[in-house]
């Protein structure tokens, strides 16, 4: 039950912060000024020019664009508002993309408030010694302190010369180390200065929103000179980005009517006059419509009387007593549901359980279902259960006959093995295995006698060599002519032998 209390005291809460926020807003009143913004689509002109802004240099205006330098090395661009501004304080958003394919960038980009259009010039591409405000999106690091990208604002009367070599760090009015070349999405840059307060809010273009903004710097007691321009100028050197303004948004910023300087109540005698007979103009011109509307409708004048002009003050109490009478009405109605949505839940939450601990109570037609249930389910979400449950029954019926099916399948071949004696394709079968199991058998025999067996005595040269069981075939050759050598010394000697016993006979 505490989520519910919860709700209703995060509802007051709310309204009260409402109520808060309303009476103590001191927030400036803000008007869009046309004439010193741009944006696209459709920004630039036939001719190439933008309505209420002149630009020069190497400044280019397209259908949603202006590119104020290319990325080319040494381009100086500039963009300046045609009139002065007149409202004395002012919050500017400006939208813009600086990329370019290095890693290192330059020169930079910079907004102006300032009394002159300056022209080309060396300051990020307009004149030096300006009077007023410069906002410097830095990209190059002049003075190696690896401190760039930076985002520096810089106060001028017009006595100053930019300092490029230390990047104005001691010349600045304050500032933030931001990158913003190369970002997915245009970056934001926001200048307000109201109340002789300068602030700076910078989106980094990580995301396409235009709410995510961080401060950048803020400073107080700055006093800018009355009647300026706004400006944006840019520059390259020899290192370039594409140095592109998207959007240029105005607002002048007024002081509320609360926070005005209270009349001292002393009017001028002539300043009386004048009111005494406006309202005497006015009272009169009243009492003769009054008669006109008498005359014309007279039989509703009976009905007017004194209590159908209220007095002012009875008004302002009416008119109260209808705002919180709303405000009650509102918080009822929002009771009101918050007391069905709970219920709901309720109900949902009971219908749940109630499934859970007895799924089958259903399933029997439905006389047995609580009165909750019989309010919210409808006689065609009924019949979506009962036909999605035949279904399924259905299914199930075929997957049962299946079962069925190949079970008594199984049985057959169960059958057919136990029943090995019978002729057929069993016999076979049976015949085939034993065969296969006595050749198995034999071969595992043989195996194992193998494996068991000594290795067996291959024939090996003797180791005397004059025992020779085998032969080289040059031994072989060697041997078979000293045989035969020997055989006929021998025949030779025997016949010699023969002779010589003939010659003694
Ligand atoms: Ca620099
Ligand atoms: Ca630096």
């Amino acid at each position: 039950m505490a989520s519910p209390v919860c709700s209703r005291i995060a509802v007051i809460v709310l309204f009260l912060a409402f109520i808060v926020i309303d009476s103590g807003a001191e927030l400036p009143l803000k008007r869009f000024e046309y004439k010193f913004s741009f944006k696209g689509p459709h920004m630039a002109q036939k001719d190439g020019s933008v309505p209420f802004f002149e630009f020069g240099g190497s400044a280019l205006a397209s259908e949603d664009q202006i590119r104020v330098t290319p990325s080319l090395r040494s381009k100086r661009g500039y963009v300046w508002t045609k009139n002065v501004v007149p409202f004395p304080h002012w919050e500017v958003e400006l939208i813009f993309r600086v990329s370019g394919r290095g890693r290192v960038g330059a020169d930079g980009l910079a907004f102006w408030y300032r009394t002159d259009k300056g022209r080309e010039g060396p300051v990020y591409g307009s004149t030096d010694r300006w009077n007023g405000l410069g906002v410097f999106f830095d990209s190059f690091d002049n003075d190696n302190q690896r401190n760039n990208p930076f985002i520096l604002t810089m106060l001028n009367d017009g006595s100053k010369n930019y300092d490029h070599n230390s990047d104005g760090q001691t010349q600045q009015l304050g500032g933030c180390l931001r990158d913003f070349r190369n970002k997915p999405y245009p970056v934001r840059a926001k200048v307000e200065y109201y109340k002789n307060t300068l602030t700076l809010w910078f989106n980094n273009g990580m995301t396409e929103s235009d709410m995510n903004y961080e401060l950048c710097m803020r400073a107080e007691n700055v006093i800018l000179p009355a009647n300026g321009y706004f400006g944006i100028s840019a520059a390259t050197g020899g290192l370039a980005d594409d140095h592109d303004a998207l959007k240029l948004l105005t607002h002048s910023l007024t002081v509320p009517a609360s926070e005005l300087p209270k009349p001292d109540g002393r009017i001028t005698e002539e300043e009386r006059q004048k009111f005494t007979r406006e309202y005497d103009e006015y009272y009169e011109k009243l009492q003769k419509q009054k008669e006109e509307f008498r005359k014309l409708h007279p039989e509703r004048v009976a009905g007017i009387g004194v209590e159908d002009f209220e007095d002012p003050n009875v008004r302002d109490l009416r008119l109260i007593y209808e705002g919180q009478h709303g405000i009650h009405q509102t918080i009822r109605e929002l009771n009101r549901k918050l007391d069905e949505i709970i219920g709901r839940q309720e109900r949902t939450l009971s219908t749940l359980s109630s499934v859970q601990s007895g799924g089958g109570t259903h399933m029997g037609g439905g006389g047995g279902g609580t009165p909750q249930m019989i309010d919210t389910i409808k006689r065609h979400e009924v019949d979506n259960v009962l036909n999605t449950q035949r279904e399924i029954s259905q299914s199930v019926r075929d997957i049962r006959s299946i079962v069925n099916d190949v079970q008594q399948k199984t049985g057959a071949i169960h059958l057919n093995q136990g029943q090995g004696g019978r002729a057929g394709d069993g016999l076979d079968f049976k015949l085939l295995v034993n065969e296969l199991q006595d050749n198995l058998k034999l071969v595992k025999k043989d195996i194992s006698y193998l494996t068991s067996k000594p290795e067996p005595r291959l024939p090996t040269c003797p180791d005397l060599p004059e025992l020779p069981n085998c032969l080289s075939a040059g031994h072989f050759y060697f041997f078979m002519i000293l045989q035969i050598v020997v055989i006929l010394g021998y025949i030779s000697y025997k016949h010699k032998q023969e002779v010589n016993a003939k010659k003694f006979f």
